[in-house]
Protein backbone atom coordinates (compact mmCIF):
# COMPACT_ATOMS: atom_id res chain seq x y z
CA UNK A 1 0.00 0.00 0.00
CA UNK A 2 1.29 3.89 -1.00
CA UNK A 3 0.31 6.42 0.97
CA UNK A 4 1.42 10.56 -0.56
CA UNK A 5 1.91 13.28 2.09
CA UNK A 6 1.22 16.26 0.44
CA UNK A 7 0.21 19.81 -0.64
CA UNK A 8 -1.35 21.04 -3.75
CA UNK A 9 0.09 19.77 -7.00
CA UNK A 10 2.82 22.06 -7.31
CA UNK A 11 6.73 22.31 -6.73
CA UNK A 12 7.83 18.94 -4.91
CA UNK A 13 4.54 17.23 -4.00
CA UNK A 14 3.33 17.89 -7.97
CA UNK A 15 6.93 15.26 -8.69
CA UNK A 16 5.44 12.38 -7.05
CA UNK A 17 2.02 13.34 -7.44
CA UNK A 18 2.54 12.95 -11.44
CA UNK A 19 5.11 10.10 -11.43
CA UNK A 20 2.21 8.17 -9.53
CA UNK A 21 -0.40 8.89 -12.05
CA UNK A 22 2.16 8.44 -15.41
CA UNK A 23 3.02 5.42 -13.48
CA UNK A 24 -0.82 4.44 -13.09
CA UNK A 25 0.06 3.58 -9.24
CA UNK A 26 -2.71 3.66 -6.85
CA UNK A 27 -1.84 5.44 -3.58
CA UNK A 28 -3.81 7.17 -0.75
CA UNK A 29 -3.85 10.96 -0.50
CA UNK A 30 -2.82 12.46 3.13
CA UNK A 31 -3.12 15.98 1.88
CA UNK A 32 -1.17 18.64 4.33
CA UNK A 33 -2.32 22.11 4.08
CA UNK A 34 1.52 23.70 4.48
CA UNK A 35 -0.15 26.85 4.99
CA UNK A 36 -2.12 25.75 7.86
CA UNK A 37 1.73 24.31 9.05
CA UNK A 38 0.09 20.72 9.09
CA UNK A 39 3.67 19.74 8.13
CA UNK A 40 5.30 20.74 11.66
CA UNK A 41 2.76 18.63 13.72
CA UNK A 42 4.71 15.72 15.52
CA UNK A 43 3.21 13.18 13.60
CA UNK A 44 4.58 14.00 10.41
CA UNK A 45 7.33 15.39 11.62
CA UNK A 46 8.17 11.77 12.78
CA UNK A 47 8.39 10.29 8.71
CA UNK A 48 10.51 13.25 7.95
CA UNK A 49 12.67 15.45 10.48
CA UNK A 50 12.37 18.48 7.88
CA UNK A 51 8.71 18.92 8.03
CA UNK A 52 8.88 19.13 4.39
CA UNK A 53 5.99 17.89 1.85
CA UNK A 54 5.98 15.03 -0.08
CA UNK A 55 6.68 11.89 1.75
CA UNK A 56 5.74 8.81 0.61
CA UNK A 57 5.50 5.83 2.70
CA UNK A 58 5.00 1.95 1.76
CA UNK A 59 4.83 -0.85 4.25
CA UNK A 60 5.10 1.39 6.89
CA UNK A 61 8.68 2.94 5.46
CA UNK A 62 9.05 6.79 4.79
CA UNK A 63 10.66 8.14 2.05
CA UNK A 64 11.70 11.95 1.26
CA UNK A 65 13.42 14.23 -1.17
CA UNK A 66 11.09 13.79 -4.10
CA UNK A 67 13.90 13.09 -6.93
CA UNK A 68 14.48 9.79 -4.86
CA UNK A 69 10.48 8.93 -4.30
CA UNK A 70 10.07 9.43 -7.84
CA UNK A 71 13.54 7.22 -8.84
CA UNK A 72 12.41 4.57 -6.08
CA UNK A 73 8.95 4.29 -7.66
CA UNK A 74 10.69 3.87 -10.64
CA UNK A 75 12.96 0.77 -9.93
CA UNK A 76 10.06 -0.24 -7.26
CA UNK A 77 7.62 -0.47 -10.11
CA UNK A 78 9.84 -0.74 -13.64
CA UNK A 79 6.17 -1.05 -15.43
CA UNK A 80 5.74 2.08 -17.51
CA UNK A 81 9.41 2.96 -16.89
CA UNK A 82 10.01 6.73 -16.43
CA UNK A 83 14.30 6.98 -16.44
CA UNK A 84 15.76 6.24 -20.57
CA UNK A 85 17.99 3.02 -20.78
CA UNK A 86 20.38 4.25 -22.41
CA UNK A 87 23.15 5.08 -20.34
CA UNK A 88 24.43 8.89 -21.72
CA UNK A 89 20.23 9.70 -21.70
CA UNK A 90 19.85 8.52 -17.62
CA UNK A 91 22.79 10.58 -17.12
CA UNK A 92 20.42 14.10 -18.34
CA UNK A 93 17.86 12.89 -17.07
CA UNK A 94 20.08 13.19 -13.48
CA UNK A 95 21.36 15.77 -14.12
CA UNK A 96 18.25 17.48 -14.76
CA UNK A 97 16.58 16.10 -11.64
CA UNK A 98 19.95 17.81 -9.88
CA UNK A 99 19.46 21.05 -11.88
CA UNK A 100 16.32 21.31 -10.24
CA UNK A 101 17.15 20.41 -7.10
CA UNK A 102 19.79 22.55 -6.85
CA UNK A 103 18.43 25.86 -8.94
CA UNK A 104 15.11 25.87 -10.65
CA UNK A 105 13.37 24.61 -7.19
CA UNK A 106 14.44 27.38 -4.76
CA UNK A 107 14.75 30.19 -7.71
CA UNK A 108 11.25 29.41 -8.41
CA UNK A 109 9.50 28.89 -4.71
CA UNK A 110 11.20 32.05 -4.28
CA UNK A 111 9.28 33.96 -7.28
CA UNK A 112 6.06 32.00 -6.46
CA UNK A 113 5.89 32.88 -2.39
CA UNK A 114 6.80 36.80 -3.35
CA UNK A 115 4.12 36.44 -5.94
CA UNK A 116 1.59 34.64 -4.07
CA UNK A 117 2.67 32.72 -0.50
CA UNK A 118 2.63 35.78 1.54
CA UNK A 119 -0.95 36.88 0.53
CA UNK A 120 -1.95 33.36 1.03
CA UNK A 121 -1.05 33.22 4.74
CA UNK A 122 -2.83 36.56 5.26
CA UNK A 123 -6.02 35.31 7.28
CA UNK A 124 -4.28 32.38 8.45
CA UNK A 125 -4.10 33.87 12.05
CA UNK A 126 -1.02 32.38 12.49
CA UNK A 127 1.80 34.35 14.14
CA UNK A 128 5.52 34.22 13.25
CA UNK A 129 6.46 33.21 17.03
CA UNK A 130 3.71 30.12 16.37
CA UNK A 131 5.24 29.49 12.69
CA UNK A 132 9.25 29.69 13.79
CA UNK A 133 9.23 28.08 17.08
CA UNK A 134 7.36 24.88 15.53
CA UNK A 135 9.39 24.54 12.53
CA UNK A 136 11.41 21.58 12.99
CA UNK A 137 14.88 22.69 12.34
CA UNK A 138 17.26 25.32 12.12
CA UNK A 139 17.62 25.21 8.07
CA UNK A 140 13.49 25.80 8.38
CA UNK A 141 13.17 28.09 11.08
CA UNK A 142 15.76 30.24 8.89
CA UNK A 143 13.65 29.63 5.63
CA UNK A 144 10.35 30.49 7.47
CA UNK A 145 11.79 33.59 8.57
CA UNK A 146 13.19 35.48 5.52
CA UNK A 147 9.73 34.12 3.97
CA UNK A 148 7.91 35.66 6.53
CA UNK A 149 10.16 38.81 6.55
CA UNK A 150 10.13 39.21 2.35
CA UNK A 151 12.85 38.66 -0.35
CA UNK A 152 15.09 41.82 -1.40
CA UNK A 153 15.08 42.92 -5.13
CA UNK A 154 19.22 40.98 -5.37
CA UNK A 155 17.43 38.06 -4.24
CA UNK A 156 14.64 37.73 -6.97
CA UNK A 157 16.52 38.79 -9.81
CA UNK A 158 18.99 36.36 -9.27
CA UNK A 159 15.58 33.94 -9.07
CA UNK A 160 15.07 35.60 -12.62
CA UNK A 161 18.07 35.58 -13.43
CA UNK A 162 18.27 31.33 -13.03
CA UNK A 163 14.89 31.44 -14.85
CA UNK A 164 16.50 32.87 -17.58
CA UNK A 165 19.77 30.45 -17.54
CA UNK A 166 16.85 27.53 -17.65
CA UNK A 167 14.98 28.68 -20.49
CA UNK A 168 18.24 28.67 -22.46
CA UNK A 169 18.82 25.27 -21.21
CA UNK A 170 15.40 24.12 -21.98
CA UNK A 171 15.33 25.96 -25.89
CA UNK A 172 18.81 23.78 -26.20
CA UNK A 173 17.73 20.75 -24.88
CA UNK A 174 14.10 20.87 -26.68
CA UNK A 175 16.18 21.81 -30.41
CA UNK A 176 15.72 17.99 -31.76
CA UNK A 177 13.62 15.95 -29.50
CA UNK A 178 10.08 16.90 -27.56
CA UNK A 179 11.62 15.91 -24.32
CA UNK A 180 14.02 17.17 -21.92
CA UNK A 181 16.25 13.50 -21.65
CA UNK A 182 16.40 11.69 -24.71
CA UNK A 183 13.79 11.10 -26.86
CA UNK A 184 10.85 9.92 -24.54
CA UNK A 185 8.97 11.78 -21.99
CA UNK A 186 11.25 10.66 -18.45
CA UNK A 187 11.55 11.82 -14.88
CA UNK A 188 13.57 14.89 -16.00
CA UNK A 189 10.48 16.34 -17.60
CA UNK A 190 8.22 16.17 -14.69
CA UNK A 191 10.75 17.35 -12.51
CA UNK A 192 11.61 20.50 -14.89
CA UNK A 193 7.44 21.48 -15.25
CA UNK A 194 6.24 20.86 -11.48
CA UNK A 195 8.36 24.42 -11.10
CA UNK A 196 8.27 25.95 -14.79
CA UNK A 197 4.82 25.63 -15.25
CA UNK A 198 4.57 29.02 -12.49
CA UNK A 199 7.07 30.72 -15.32
CA UNK A 200 4.76 32.28 -17.60
CA UNK A 201 2.66 33.88 -15.24
CA UNK A 202 5.63 35.16 -12.92
CA UNK A 203 8.01 35.88 -15.34
CA UNK A 204 6.22 36.51 -18.90
CA UNK A 205 8.91 38.76 -20.18
CA UNK A 206 11.27 35.40 -20.00
CA UNK A 207 9.10 32.48 -20.79
CA UNK A 208 6.54 33.37 -23.73
CA UNK A 209 6.16 31.86 -27.44
CA UNK A 210 8.44 34.36 -28.54
CA UNK A 211 11.21 34.01 -26.56
CA UNK A 212 11.17 30.44 -25.53
CA UNK A 213 9.12 28.69 -28.44
CA UNK A 214 10.23 25.11 -27.43
CA UNK A 215 9.68 25.59 -24.22
CA UNK A 216 6.11 27.09 -24.34
CA UNK A 217 5.21 24.25 -26.64
CA UNK A 218 7.05 21.53 -24.16
CA UNK A 219 4.87 23.13 -21.46
CA UNK A 220 1.40 22.37 -23.77
CA UNK A 221 2.65 18.83 -24.55
CA UNK A 222 3.20 18.36 -20.88
CA UNK A 223 -0.33 19.54 -19.74
CA UNK A 224 -1.71 17.58 -22.56
CA UNK A 225 -0.68 14.52 -20.53
CA UNK A 226 -3.48 12.30 -18.67
CA UNK A 227 -1.01 11.85 -16.08
CA UNK A 228 -0.18 15.54 -15.67
CA UNK A 229 -3.87 16.33 -15.81
CA UNK A 230 -4.99 13.63 -13.66
CA UNK A 231 -2.64 14.73 -11.19
CA UNK A 232 -3.35 18.33 -11.14
CA UNK A 233 -7.02 17.28 -10.71
CA UNK A 234 -6.02 16.51 -7.09
CA UNK A 235 -5.65 20.44 -6.72
CA UNK A 236 -8.36 21.55 -3.48
CA UNK A 237 -7.24 24.99 -4.31
CA UNK A 238 -8.47 26.71 -7.56
CA UNK A 239 -5.17 26.79 -9.09
CA UNK A 240 -2.15 24.98 -7.86
CA UNK A 241 0.25 27.14 -9.75
CA UNK A 242 -1.33 30.57 -8.05
CA UNK A 243 -0.48 29.36 -4.32
CA UNK A 244 2.84 29.04 -3.15
CA UNK A 245 4.76 27.59 -0.01
CA UNK A 246 8.60 28.56 0.56
CA UNK A 247 10.53 25.35 -0.94
CA UNK A 248 14.39 24.63 -0.73
CA UNK A 249 17.36 26.61 0.60
CA UNK A 250 19.15 28.22 -2.20
CA UNK A 251 22.40 26.51 -2.52
CA UNK A 252 25.46 28.18 -4.72
CA UNK A 253 24.40 30.45 -5.56
CA UNK A 254 25.32 33.58 -7.91
N1 LIG B 1 14.12 18.85 -1.30
C1 LIG B 1 12.76 18.70 -1.07
C2 LIG B 1 12.06 20.07 -1.11
C3 LIG B 1 10.67 19.91 -0.65
C4 LIG B 1 9.96 21.24 -0.56
O1 LIG B 1 10.43 22.26 -1.06
N2 LIG B 1 8.80 21.19 0.09
C5 LIG B 1 7.98 22.38 0.28
C6 LIG B 1 6.70 22.29 -0.55
S1 LIG B 1 7.05 22.23 -2.28
C7 LIG B 1 7.54 22.43 1.75
O2 LIG B 1 7.26 21.41 2.36
N3 LIG B 1 7.44 23.65 2.27
C8 LIG B 1 6.83 23.91 3.55
C9 LIG B 1 7.78 23.94 4.71
O3 LIG B 1 8.99 23.77 4.51
O4 LIG B 1 7.31 24.16 5.83
C10 LIG B 1 12.17 17.77 -2.11
O5 LIG B 1 12.37 17.97 -3.33
O6 LIG B 1 11.50 16.84 -1.68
Amino acid sequence: MLELYHWEPNGACARVMITLKEKGLDFASRYLDLLAFEQHAPEFVALNESGEAPVLVRDGEAYNESSYICEYLDEAFPERPLMPEAPYERWEARAWQKYVDDYLAASTSDLAWNAYGKAALEGRNVGPDQILGRAPTRERQRVWADALEGYDEARLEKARNRVRLTVEKMEADLQDSDWLAGKAFSLADIAVFSYLNYLPRLTPELVNARTAPRTMAWLTRMSDRPGVKAALAMARTPDPFATAAPGPEPVRWG
